[in-house]
Parts: C-alpha cells; structure tokens; sequence
C-alpha cells in the first residue's frame, strides 16, 4: 500500500467551495440537474479536471468522465465517482462528496507525481436524485443500457421541459455515445444517509450491496363536490381515501420490515370549500430481498381492491424497479483492505438509498465506501459530516484505488 494521504483541508475546502453553487440562506443546497446551478458546478469540475492534465470526455446525456493517463494507456482505467445534482432541499454532501473525493485522489497523485499505470477516471453521473427528472439514476441507467437516450432525452418535468432541452440549455449534452467510455472497476465514496455508522462510532461503510426500490404514481379518483351541501355519508371525498392509503402503505412497511414513502401529494383543482375530487400520490417502496418488495405490492394492491374504496377508485401505475443488488466481493474487499491500511473503524453495511453504483455495478466490478452524516440526516440542508469522516472516506478510496491501479 503506498504512504500518499490525501489532502483532508483541501477536500473539505473544495466541499464548502462548491456549495455556494445553489447555495441556500439554510445551509443547503438547491442544486438541481440541468439547472444553471448545475451549470456552474459542472465548470467548475471541468477547470479543475483540466488543471490536472485530465481528459474530459462528456456523453450525450452529460455524464462526465475526467480521465488521468496512467503509464499504459492500454489499460482500462479505474472509475471513481457519484453525482453533482441535489434534492430541492438537498445539502453539502450527498453525491458532491464522491466526486470531490476522486478529485483529492487524483490531486493527492499529481503532486506527488506518481503515475499510476492503470488510468484513472472522475466520473459526475447526470441526474442521480431523479428530483426534476423520474427516476433516479437514470443517466448512469442509461449508460448500463437501462434505458434508451432517446427515452431519457424526452422524459419532462414537472413544467413540461423536456431532459434533452435542459441539458442543451446547460452546454452539456456531450459528443460520445451513451455507454462508449469505458472504465473497469467503479468505487463510490457517499455519506451513509442513515444513522448506523454515526451510533456504532464506525468511520467507514464497506458497502456490500443496495437494497431494492420500486416507484409508483397513484391517481385516487374521488367526485368533486361543493362543501356545504354534501353530506359526508355521500361524499367521494378523494383526500380522505389518500389519507387512509397512507397510514396503509405505512402498515404494510411495517409488517414487512421494509420502508414505504409517499413523497407527493397533490390534490387536483383543490380549494378550500371543494370535497377533493382527485389526488395524485407518489409511493416509494424499499426492501433488500424482491420477495419482500413482491410481498409489499401485493399489499399495496389489496389495499386498493378494498370495496370500501369503490367509490373513490385508484389506478397504480408502478414507474420504476431497481432490483436489490450485490457488490463485487473484490472491490468489497479492496475498500475494506483500503479502510485497514489506514487504521479506520469499519463495517460491512447495505445502502438504504439508491445510487449510480447501482446501474455501474451491471456492467463492471463496483463497491462503495459510506462515511457517517450528523444524526443520519440527508435530504434535508441539515445534512452534514465532518472533516475527519470525509478525509477518511477519501483515504480509504485513495488505498482502494491505488492497490488496484498498479497490478
Ligand atoms: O432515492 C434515492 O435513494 C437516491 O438518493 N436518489
Ligand atoms: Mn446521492
Ligand atoms: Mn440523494
Ligand atoms: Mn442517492
């Protein structure tokens, strides 16, 4: 294992750097993808890969690939990477630190000037929080053949702005086909989103996998109808039907030791003296077994097959299924390897939350490695994580990385 450390006050100083880009008065951010916010972070990411003497390469969805020649150039490089985008109340982390993080890598080697002989590549994936753009990861989707680019270059958004628009309005939608760079293994640094690491006082997640997520939209159909005049035993009052699915869906997580979300709800043409006549629901149901998923749709389903809910009807439409998935057990062992040479706490873990590696791991070796966040907290401009845990994050990622680099 080399002695090269990483650079913790040059790390943490390009976090809060970066975090003026969709900067808000809460200490969030509200970067969203293919915004003007995104914009400039992606400019700078690029200036900065750039100084490094990397090759930047951009996709036709924005994905983008900062690549460090190693001294066989034959070789395929090594990925690092996550994504720049953020939730509407997204905070400083999530995604930025993986990114940030494989930029500390590669600064850490060019002022040591050490070349390693594999190349390695920066990679920033497109829209991974699926917040402007459903799904999630739908970019680093695409790229292991999710999706097709034409599909994710029409999906809208909530006004009706076509993903192929925003991302021409930006200046990223890039030369190279969808899929065409190629790299061998991915390693993701991420915050863990969740309270273990933090309650166990562990400094770094050997992450063994993701669990499985699937996403619904739900249209209750209910009969407008004036306030006043319509007693409640003949009301097909649309929102009270939402109200009852929710703490349903809320059960069935329970029975099920899985995690169930309604994330919007909107009641159609709402006013204050109207019985609401529709309402539009999202659902995001996650469990690491697909039995158990199965299990939990098959509830939700029963649910809405109730003849109580006849006279207010409701359609499911399942919109998205990332299966469970399960990281390569040498990449695995690099980060916990990684996280032994330099002393940290460590544990195995599996990741609540969605991520590139998800789609990545479809088509080459992939791990990643989780640092804590304050109370768990992500999501939300709270989130936050301290110096010491992200230059240990990006360490355990410098070992990991140059144990395989030089082979
Ligand atoms: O939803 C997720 O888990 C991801 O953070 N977008
Ligand atoms: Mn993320
Ligand atoms: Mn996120
Ligand atoms: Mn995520």
């Amino acid at each position: 294992m080399s002695n090269l450390t990483i650079d913790a006050d040059r790390l943490w100083s390009s976090l809060m750097e970066t975090a003026r880009f969709g900067g808000t008065p809460d200490g969030g951010i509200r970067r969203l993808t293919l915004t003007e916010e995104d914009r400039q972070v992606r400019d700078w990411l690029r200036a900065q890969c750039e100084a490094l003497g990397c090759t930047l390469t951009v996709d036709a969805l924005g994905n983008m690939f900062a690549t460090r020649p190693g001294t066989d150039p034959d070789a395929l490089p090594i990925a690092m990477g996550s994504h720049l985008d953020t939730q509407p109340t997204g905070g400083k982390f999530d995604g930025v630190l993986g990114v940030l993080a494989g930029l500390e890598v590669l600064r850490t080697l060019d002022a040591a000037g050490y070349v390693t002989r594999r190349p390695l590549m920066l990679v920033n994936w497109t829209n991974e929080e699926g917040s402007r753009f459903s799904p999630a990861m739908i970019c680093s989707g695409a790229y292991a053949g999710a999706f097709t680019v034409e599909d994710v270059l029409a999906r809208p958004d909530a006004q009706g702005v076509r993903f192929g628009a925003a991302l021409e309005g930006i200046g990223y939608a890039g030369a190279a086909p969808v899929g065409s760079v190629k790299f061998g293994e991915m390693f993701e640094l991420h915050i863990e989103q969740g309270p273990v690491l933090e309650h166990e006082e562990t400094t770094i997640g050997i992450v063994t996998g993701v669990q499985g997520m699937r996403w619904y939209d739900l249209v209750v159909e209910g009969v407008a109808a004036h306030a006043g005049t319509t007693p409640m035993k003949l009301r097909r009052d649309a929102l009270a039907t939402a109200a009852e699915l929710i703490l349903a869906f809320r059960r069935i997580a329970l029975a099920h030791d899985g995690v169930a979300t309604v994330g919007e709800i909107g009641v159609v043409h709402a006013s204050r003296n109207v019985v609401p006549g529709e309402v539009r629901l999202t659902l995001d149901l996650r469990h690491p077994e697909t039995a158990a998923l199965e299990a939990m749709e098959r509830a939700v389903e029963a649910e809405l097959a109730r003849p109580e809910l006849a006279g207010t009807p409701v359609r499911l439409t399942r919109t998205w299924d990332s299966p469970p998935v399960v990281f390569d057990a040498g990449c695995v062992a690099a980060v916990a390897a990684g996280a032994a040479a330099a002393g940290y706490s460590a544990r195995e873990i599996v990741s609540g939350a969605g991520h590139d590696s998800v789609y990545a791991a479809r088509v080459v070796p992939t791990s990643m490695i989780f640092v804590p966040c304050k109370d768990g907290l992500s999501h939300n401009p709270a989130e936050s994580a301290t110096p010491a845990d992200c230059a240990a994050g990006a360490q355990t990622l410098l070992n990991a990385v140059l144990a395989r680099a030089d082979r």
